[in-house]
C-alpha cells in the first residue's frame, strides 16, 4: 500500500480522495494555486504545496510543478481526480518515469481512448456494440457520401480529437453533407490541431447511459452497473441516476457482461466509464472515459462499494476487493450537481457564500468543499457540491430528494438548487421519462 498520496485536484473531489486516503491510513499531500489557500482540501490534508498562480494552466495543470511537489514531499502516488490532468497520457508517462504511481490506467490506454476513432475501433474489436458509421477517419467528401448513403441519413460528423460534444455537425440529407464535413473538419483543426473526422448514424432521441467498469491490470474486469446521465445542458450533466430508469436487470447484466469482458481483454487498470447512447432497446458505444467521474457516488450508493478505495487498491497492486458476483445493485440513487450558477441561464455566479447548510438523514450524502464564509474564486468550474440521495426504490429516492432539497441552504450566491426543486415536481422526471434533449427543451419552454 502507498505511504503518501498526492492529490492533484481541488474542490469536492480533492476532499473525496482525501477521505479515502484517511480511511486507508495513507498520508496526504495536496497541491493548490494561490487562489485556493483557504480551500477545504488544503485545510484537511496532512501537507500542502502551492504550485502556482490562479490560472489552471500554471497551477493544477502544471506538470513540472506537480512532479516537483511529489519529489519534495516524497509522495509515492498521485490521484488526479477528474478534469485537470486526469486524462493526460503524458502526465501518466512522466510519473511512471519518475517511479511515482499514477492512480489510473496506463498512458497507452489513456491515449487510445483520447483518440475517438481509435477508441471506437478498439471498442468494436473487443465486442462492444458501436454506432454504425465509417471505419475510421473520412478522407474526402466522396467517401463521406458513400458511407452516409450506406448507413442512411441523418448522420453526424465528429472530430476524432473531440469528445464531450465538441466539434460535431449533423447532416440531415446529402445536400447538408459538404458543409457539415468542411465545418467539422476546420473547427476540429482549429480547436485541437487535428482535423481527422469520422461519420456516424445520428440517433435522434437516445438516452445517455454509461457503464462503470474496473480493471485490475492483470486480466480481470468487472462492471458496477450503469448511470443514466441524460439530463444535461450543453454537454454539462445536471442530474445523474443509478440504475437507469430505462433498463431492467437482464439488459444491465448483458451490457455489463460485455463491458467487463472487454476491460479484462484490454488489460485495463483502474476505473473507467464506457459511454453509450441507448435507443429502442439497443446500446451504441460513443466514448470511454479513463478516469473517476463526477457522478461516481450514485454507483457507490447502490453498490455500497467505495470506488476510490478500489482505485487505490488496484494502483498499489492489491487487486480489486470484489468479484463480479459480489456486486449487487441495491435500490436507487440520484445525484444533483449544485453549481454556483443562475438556475435558468447557467451563468456563473461566483462570490462569497454567506450561509451554507447541508441536509442530512438516512440516505443523504453531500460531497462539497465549501463552507459558510467561503469565497468562490472565479477561475475554476462552478461545481460547489453534489447532493446524492439513496432509497430502496426510485419512488423513495425521489421523496427523500424532495425533502433534502428543502433543507439545503446556500445564501450569498445563485445556485442550481431552485432548478432541482422544480424538476422533482415534474411528471416526466417522476416517471423517469426523458432523453438527452429533455432538459434543454424544458428550459426553453418556460422563459
Ligand atoms: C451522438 C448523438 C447522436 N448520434 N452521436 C454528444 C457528446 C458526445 N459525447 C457524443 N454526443 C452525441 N453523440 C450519434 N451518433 C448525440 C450526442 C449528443 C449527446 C450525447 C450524450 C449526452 C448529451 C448529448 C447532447 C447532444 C448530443
Amino acid at each position: 500500500m502507498f505511504q503518501k498520496v498526492l492529490i492533484a485536484n481541488r474542490g469536492e473531489i480533492a476532499l473525496r480522495v482525501l477521505r479515502a486516503c484517511k480511511e486507508l491510513g495513507i498520508q496526504t499531500v495536496v497541491v493548490h494555486s494561490t487562489a485556493d489557500s483557504d480551500a477545504m482540501h488544503v485545510r484537511l490534508a496532512d501537507e500542502s504545496v502551492c504550485v502556482g498562480p490562479p490560472p489552471s494552466r500554471e497551477s493544477y495543470l502544471n506538470i513540472h510543478q506537480i512532479v516537483a511537489a511529489c519529489e519534495i514531499t516524497g509522495a509515492d502516488a498521485v490521484h488526479p481526480g477528474y478534469g485537470f490532468l486526469s486524462e493526460n497520457a503524458k502526465f501518466a508517462d512522466i510519473l511512471a518515469a519518475h517511479n511515482i504511481t499514477f492512480i489510473g490506467p496506463s498512458g497507452d490506454h489513456i491515449r487510445i481512448m483520447g483518440d475517438k476513432i481509435e477508441a471506437k475501433r478498439t471498442a468494436k474489436r473487443l465486442g462492444i456494440p458501436v454506432v454504425p458509421g465509417s471505419d475510421g477517419a473520412i478522407s474526402d467528401e466522396k467517401e463521406a457520401k458513400r458511407v452516409a448513403a450506406e448507413i442512411g441519413y441523418p448522420v453526424i460528423i465528429k472530430a476524432s480529437a473531440g469528445g464531450g460534444g465538441r466539434g460535431m455537425k449533423v447532416a440531415r440529407s446529402e445536400a447538408d453533407l459538404e458543409v457539415a464535413l468542411q465545418t467539422a473538419r476546420s473547427e476540429a483543426g482549429a480547436a485541437f490541431g487535428d482535423d481527422a473526422v469520422y461519420i456516424e448514424k445520428f440517433l435522434e432521441k437516445p438516452r445517455h447511459i454509461e457503464l462503470q467498469v474496473f480493471g485490475d491490470g492483470a486480466g480481470r474486469g468487472v462492471h458496477f452497473g450503469e448511470r443514466d446521465c441524460s439530463l444535461q445542458r450543453r454537454h454539462q450533466k445536471v442530474w445523474e441516476e443509478a440504475n437507469s430508469p430505462a433498463l431492467n436487470s437482464e439488459e444491465r447484466a448483458r451490457i455489463g457482461g460485455i463491458c467487463a469482458k472487454a476491460i479484462a481483454d484490454l488489460g485495463y487498470s483502474g476505473a473507467g466509464t464506457i459511454e453509450f447512447l441507448y435507443e429502442n432497446g439497443e446500446f451504441y458505444f460513443i466514448e470511454m472515459n479513463t478516469r473517476l467521474q463526477v457522478e461516481h457516488p450514485v454507483t457507490e450508493a447502490i453498490t455500497g462499494i467505495d470506488l476510490v478505495h478500489e482505485q487505490i487498491r488496484v494502483a498499489s497492486g492489491g487487486g480489486l476487493s470484489v468479484r463480479q458476483e459480489d456486486i449487487k445493485f441495491n435500490g436507487h440513487a440520484i445525484e444533483c450537481r449544485i453549481n454556483a450558477e443562475d438556475p435558468r441561464t447557467f451563468t456563473p455566479s461566483p462570490g462569497t457564500i454567506t450561509h451554507f447548510h447541508t441536509p442530512g438523514g438516512l440516505g443523504v450524502r453531500v460531497d462539497s468543499g465549501v463552507y459558510s464564509g467561503y469565497r468562490i474564486p472565479p477561475y475554476y468550474d462552478s461545481l460547489i457540491g453534489k447532493l446524492i440521495v439513496h432509497g430502496r426504490n426510485r419512488v423513495e429516492c425521489m421523496m427523500r430528494l424532495r425533502r433534502a432539497l428543502d433543507e439545503f441552504v446556500v445564501d450569498g450566491i445563485k445556485t442550481t438548487l431552485p432548478l432541482f426543486r422544480d424538476l422533482v415536481g415534474n411528471p416526466d422526471i417522476a416517471n423517469g421519462d426523458y432523453d438527452i434533449h429533455w432538459l434543454e427543451k424544458y428550459l426553453a419552454e418556460d422563459d
